[in-house]
């Protein structure tokens, strides 16, 4: 999840709540928050975070979902890679590989972003490879929070 307009904090926040009570689905966990410098994008730096689900949702109907949340916090997309308040992305699906028109997965930047890999490597580490890491290393990121960011 990302913000960088607005009350990005409560924009993200909501998102986690809003995840949660998704149908047939439950937040497991929520990985610390960070800082960011924005990445092939433009505008003021952003709050990044990643979240693990448990739904019984299919992924695209789980997409559906998160565009939904995304409007419901005011999300605008006016070009692509515009700030924005809010925007859900799917990196994993378990193991499952997706290819449809609107929904790849693994998403197919995540292992180019600092701000995808740090935070899924606090709930997922097997799932971020050393070599990625290191390779992102020139990118502006810092951890704010740690994973209580989400409930105090
Ligand atoms: N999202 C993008 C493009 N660039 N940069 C940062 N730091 N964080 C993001 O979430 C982000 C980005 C496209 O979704
Ligand atoms: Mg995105
Ligand atoms: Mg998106």
């Amino acid at each position: 999840m990302g913000a960088n307009l607005g009350d990005r904090m409560a924009a993200l926040r909501a998102a986690v709540v809003g995840m949660g009570q998704l149908p047939g689905t439950r937040l497991e966990r929520v990985s610390s928050l960070y800082g960011t410098a924005p990445v092939d994008a433009t505008g003021p730096d952003y709050l990044n975070a990643v979240a693990e689900l448990t739904t019984v949702l299919a992924p695209l109907r789980l997409l559906h979902a998160l565009q939904a949340l995304e409007l419901n916090a005011g999300r605008e997309r006016p070009y692509r890679n515009a700030p924005r308040t809010l925007d859900l992305d799917i990196l994993c699906f378990g193991d499952e590989a997706i290819a449809s028109p609107e929904l790849t997965v693994p998403h197919p930047r995540m292992t180019q972003r600092a701000f995808v890999l740090r935070p899924l490597a606090d709930l997922a580490p097997r799932r971020v490879a050393t070599a990625a890491l290191d390779a992102v290393a020139w990118q502006a990121i810092t951890r704010l929070q740690g994973p209580d960011w989400a409930r105090d």
